[in-house]
């Protein structure tokens, strides 16, 4: 089918089996125990979740239904031939397990821009705020007004049955990635221009047009966009922007709720933020030197002024990847292709040689390597946005490519509430006694 929503309900019944099948005949099979350290080491390596949409190898980084970042590159419809992925086909992708072909990543695009309309209160509830506000207060914030609009909060209401869950939820979910763009380029304009929102070109897809709202129109930049978009959609379940909005959304709050609590925990400094974090600390870096171009010794000292001071090296380090991102390896591709010379790609791929040795050092640091958020800044700020506070508004959009899809099967699988068990601190110490 051309049309997404036809797709998936097709593959729901299969998907619906396979539950069932598991639940049925291999209820009590051990996944891995669970130790002391887990549960007091956030939850480290522990197996509670099921996502469908993306898993990340500790070694190899994510897969995206099977497929690397390379695989999308090249398998995933571009804006032109050979081009970045279309944000569109990502979420196909994670949606359906099936690569989609141009029309049908045109079609969706088309859906999605006829979609996008926002109520004049979305943007009413955010001018109720300071221009000062972050811009991630300000992103939550419109996102609960959208919520105002939800499918299945009046489907819910009218009583719905459990079988049909999965169908306003998707029109939920659509609508949601369909509105975010603009609710975040006004934001965008508001904080920083001059206050008037582009409106979206029927021309292009969406990772062009949300940078076209924002004020960017190079080439270069649109391609940026829809790697970016791409990239950031998803990074399997445990991650807190990913597993808050699950969490959320299990006792059926309905998506816009569920993903602006998700916003709300990427809004912190070591998940989603640490974008903002990188660029900061590397003008902070220029600041001290007077120039992005330093030598190894002069970075080298000033890592460890970082670190001497009690604070983490953002962009570095990770939950579960033990390797270099490839989310980082290919931004790094794109920089190379596109802002060779640049001074400050230059400074972050020096950065990627002195810090990793250091971090190794401490002893502690279980991954030294760059994760994701050490290399977006440098190229969000080659072409023309540089307000690096808005950084993690563009993973927010990104990460709804990735959220949505999953809500949807939840709701289409019958997920139940999630509700783990919690000890007392005596509790576990009589459990430690024994
Ligand atoms: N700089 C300095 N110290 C670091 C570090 C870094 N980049 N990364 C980890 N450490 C420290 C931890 O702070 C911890 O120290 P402590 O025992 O004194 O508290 C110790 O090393 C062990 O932590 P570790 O097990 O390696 O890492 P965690 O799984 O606990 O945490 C994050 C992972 C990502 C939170 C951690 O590496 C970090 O703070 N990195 C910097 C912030 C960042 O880049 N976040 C973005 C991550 C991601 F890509 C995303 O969500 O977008």
């Amino acid at each position: 089918a051309t049309d997404l929503r036809s797709e998936l309900k097709e593959l729901i019944p299969e998907y619906q089996e396979r539950v069932k099948k598991l639940r049925k005949e291999h209820a009590n099979v051990e996944l891995g125990k669970i130790t002391v350290d887990m549960v007091l080491g956030g939850m480290r390596g522990m197996t509670a979740l099921v996502w469908l949409g993306s898993a990340v190898d500790p070694d190899e980084g994510i897969r995206f239904r099977g497929m690397t970042i390379p695989d999308c590159q090249k398998k995933l419809p571009g804006a032109c031939p050979g081009g970045e992925p279309l944000p569109e086909g990502i979420l196909w992708l994670l949606l359906t397990g099936k690569i989609p072909n141009k029309e049908q990543v045109d079609s969706l695009s088309q859906e999605l821009r006829s979609r996008a309309t926002i109520p004049d209160y979305a943007f009413k509830a955010i001018d109720a705020l300071p221009v000062s506000a972050h811009p991630m207060t300000q992103f939550t914030t419109g996102v609960m007004a959208l919520q105002v609009e939800s499918e299945f909060q009046k489907a819910y209401e009218s009583g719905i049955p459990k079988a049909r869950y999965w169908e306003p939820t998707y029109e939920d979910t659509l609508n949601l990635i369909a509105r975010l763009p603009g609710i975040a380029a006004y934001i965008y304009r508001r904080k920083y221009k001059d206050g008037k929102i582009i409106p979206l070109d029927d021309s292009l897809d969406y990772g062009a047009n949300y940078a076209h709202m924002l004020g960017f129109d190079d080439p270069e930049m649109l391609e940026f966009m829809r790697l970016y978009i791409s990239i950031h959609s998803d990074h399997e379940g445990g991650n807190v922007s990913s597993h808050t909005a699950h969490l959320v959304a299990s006792p059926l709050s309905d998506p816009y709720l569920a993903f602006a609590a998700a916003l709300n925990g990427l809004a912190g400094p070591l998940h989603g933020l640490a974008n903002q974090e990188v660029l900061r600390w590397i003008r902070s870096i220029v600041a001290e030197f007077g120039t992005p171009n330093i030598s190894t010794e002069q970075l080298s000292e000033y890592i460890h002024k970082t670190l001497n001071s009690g604070q983490v090296i953002p962009g570095y380090g990770h939950g579960v990847l033990r390797k270099t991102d490839p989310r980082y390896t290919c931004q790094r591709e794109f920089a190379l292709k596109h802002l060779p010379n640049d001074p400050y790609f230059q400074l972050v791929s020096k950065i990627k040689e002195v810090v990793p040795p250091i971090l190794t050092k401490l002893g502690k640091v279980k991954n030294p390597w760059p994760n994701v958020d050490a290399h977006s800044g440098v190229l969000l700020n080659y072409y023309g946005l540089t307000e690096e506070n808005y950084y993690t508004v563009l993973f927010g959009v990104s990460r709804a490519v990735g959220v949505g899809p999953q809500l949807i099967w939840d709701r289409a699988l019958g997920m139940p509430l999630e509700r783990p068990k919690s000890v007392t601190l005596e509790k576990l110490e009589q459990l430690c006694a024994k």
